[in-house]
C-alpha cells in the first residue's frame, strides 16, 4: 500500500473493534502515544482524544467479546455498546480497525464468532476497515504475509474481506512511531478511496438500538427511585420500632440498638446488591484470578446469582472461592444501571492458552455455593462450628460486607461452651446486662456503625 498521493487528514476519527484481550487499548495508547486507556475490561465503549503526527486523533474503543460466545448469547448491553461506538465520533469513524493478535487462534469457529458481531454494524463496514495485527513482537522475523499465508484460509478471509488492507503494530514498542504514521497513512488512503466518507450506520438500526437505550436508563432511574422510597420506608419503619421499643420497659434500650444494627447491616448489604447507582468502585480486598487465558470467566446459574440477591448472598460471594467473589462483582456492575464501567487494576481476570468460554462451575464449586442459602450455611461456611451464636451469624454477615477487621466479640456473647443453644430475646437481653458487658456490646456496636 503506498502512501505518498493520499491527502492527509487534520482530523482522523477511529474505532477500535475485537475480540477480549487482543490489544484494543493497547494500540488505542500506541497511536495516542500516551497512557490513554487502562488495560482492564470495560462494559461500555472508551472514548480518547488527542493530537498526534499533526492530527486531532479521537480513538473509541468498543468493548471486546468472548472468542467462544455467539453474538445470540451475548448480553444486550454488548451488542449496543458496539453499534454505539461508531455513534461516539460523529458523523462517523474514517476507520474501523478490526483488532486481530497474532498469538490468537483464528480459525472457523473464531471467524463465524467474528463475523457474527460485525453483523451487527452491517456489511457496509467492510469498506472503512483495517485488520490491525498486534503483537508485532511475537512474530520476531516472520513477515505479517507469511503469517496470513500459514494461518490458514480463514484469517486470509478477513484480510481479503477488508480489502487487503492490515498493518502490525508492537505496542510494547512506542519508541518506533513509524508505525502509527505508516498506519494512520493506511487510513488516510482508505479514507480517499471511501470519497472522504466516514462510516455511517444505518440511521435506522442506530435510532432504535438510542431508543432502547434510553428507555432503559428511564427504567433504571425510575427503579433507583423505587429503591431509595423503599429505603426511607423501611427506615421510618424502624424509627417507628425504636419508638415503640422504648416504650417498653424490658429490652428496650437492647431492642432500639438492635434495630440500629441491622439497620446498619442492611444499608451495607443493600448498597452491594440493590444497585442504586452508587457503587463505583470495588474494595481492594476483592481480587479475581488472572491466568493467560481469553475465555469468559466461569459464569453462575440463574439460581446461583439470583441468590444473591437475598440476605447472606454478597456475603457468600465473598467467602467462596475467589471467583465467587468475581462474579458478585459482576453482579453489582448488571444491576448498577451502568455506572459502574471499569473494573480495578487489582482484578485479574482468569486467562488460559484458549478463547473459549469455560465451561460452568464444577460440582464442588456449586456445592461449596448452595451452602449458605440459608442465613445459618453462609454463616456455616464462613465461621465453622461457632456458627451457632446469633452473634455469630450477625457478625460474620456484617464483616462480609466491610473491608473493616472484625471487633472482637465481648465474651458475654461467645457461645457457651457444651451444649449449643439459641438464646431467646430476653436471654440476649440478660447477657448483656451486668456493665462491663454493657460496654463491651456499645464498644462492638460503635465499631460496626462506623
Ligand atoms: N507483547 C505484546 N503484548 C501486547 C501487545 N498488545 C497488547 N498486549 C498485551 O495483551 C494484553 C491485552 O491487551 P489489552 O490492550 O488490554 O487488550 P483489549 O482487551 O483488547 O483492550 C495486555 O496484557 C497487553 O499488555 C503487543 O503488541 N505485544
Ligand atoms: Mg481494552
Amino acid at each position: 500500500m503506498g502512501s505518498g498521493d493520499t491527502h492527509h487528514l487534520s482530523e482522523l476519527r477511529i474505532v477500535l473493534l475485537g475480540f477480549a484481550y487482543t490489544g484494543k487499548s493497547s494500540a488505542g495508547n500506541t497511536i495516542l502515544n500516551r497512557e490513554e486507556f487502562e488495560l482492564k475490561r470495560t462494559a461500555l465503549c472508551v472514548k480518547r482524544q488527542r493530537e498526534v503526527a499533526g492530527r486531532n486523533i479521537t480513538v473509541v474503543e468498543a468493548p471486546g467479546w468472548w472468542s467462544n460466545k455467539p453474538v445470540e448469547d451475548s448480553t444486550e448491553l454488548l451488542k449496543q455498546e458496539i453499534v454505539l461506538s461508531v455513534s461516539l465520533c460523529p458523523p462517523g469513524p474514517h476507520a474501523l480497525l478490526l483488532v486481530v493478535n497474532v498469538v490468537s487462534v483464528f480459525k472457523e469457529n473464531e471467524r463465524k464468532i467474528l463475523d457474527g458481531y460485525l453483523e451487527l454494524l452491517t456489511d457496509s463496514l467492510w469498506s472503512h476497515t483495517i485488520v490491525l495485527f498486534t503483537c508485532g513482537d511475537c512474530l520476531g522475523d516472520t513477515p505479517i504475509e507469511q503469517h496470513i499465508e500459514s494461518e490458514g484460509k480463514e484469517l486470509q478471509w478477513l484480510v481479503e474481506k477488508c480489502g487487503n488492507r492490515y498493518h502490525v503494530l508492537n505496542n510494547k514498542n512506542w519508541s518506533d512511531d513509524t508505525q502509527v504514521t505508516e498506519l494512520l497513512e493506511k487510513i488516510e488512503e482508505m479514507v480517499a478511496a471511501n470519497s472522504g466518507r466516514p462510516f455511517e450506520m444505518d440511521r435506522k438500526i442506530l435510532q432504535e438500538v438510542e431508543e432502547k437505550r434510553r428507555a432503559e436508563e428511564e427504567r433504571a432511574k425510575e427503579r433507583m427511585m423505587k429503591v431509595k422510597k423503599q429505603k426511607k420506608h423501611n427506615r421510618s419503619q424502624i424509627v417507628n420500632m425504636e419508638e415503640s421499643s422504648d416504650k417498653s420497659l424490658v429490652g428496650g434500650s437492647f431492642r432500639s440498638r438492635t434495630a440500629d444494627f441491622y439497620a446498619s447491616a442492611h444499608s451495607i448489604d443493600s448498597s452491594h446488591t440493590s444497585g442504586n447507582g452508587s457503587l463505583r468502585s470495588i474494595p481492594e480486598s476483592l481480587h479475581l484470578e488472572r491466568s493467560n487465558s481469553l475465555r469468559e470467566p466461569p459464569t453462575m446459574s440463574r439460581e446461583k446469582s439470583s441468590d444473591k440477591s437475598s440476605v447472606g448472598g454478597s456475603f457468600r460471594s465473598r467467602l467462596g472461592p475467589s471467583r465467587s467473589s468475581t462474579r458478585s462483582k459482576d453482579s453489582s456492575h448488571s444491576s448498577g444501571f451502568g455506572s459502574l464501567t471499569s473494573i480495578p487494576e487489582s482484578l485479574h481476570l482468569e486467562r488460559s492458552d484458549s478463547m473459549r468460554e469455560p465451561l460452568t462451575m464444577s460440582k464442588e464449586k456449586s456445592d461449596t455455593w448452595s451452602l449458605g442459602s440459608s442465613a445459618y450455611g453462609s454463616f456455616r461456611s464462613r465461621s465453622g462450628p461457632d456458627s451457632d451464636s446469633v452473634y455469630g451469624s450477625a457478625r460474620s454477615s456484617v464483616s462480609a460486607h466491610s473491608s473493616r477487621s472484625l471487633p472482637a466479640i465481648p465474651k458475654s456473647v461467645q457461645k457457651p461452651k457444651g451444649k449449643v443453644q439459641f438464646p431467646k430475646i430476653g436471654k440476649f437481653f440478660r447477657l448483656s446486662s451486668s456493665k462491663e458487658d454493657n460496654e463491651d456490646t456499645a464498644a462492638v456496636e460503635h465499631k460496626l456503625k462506623k
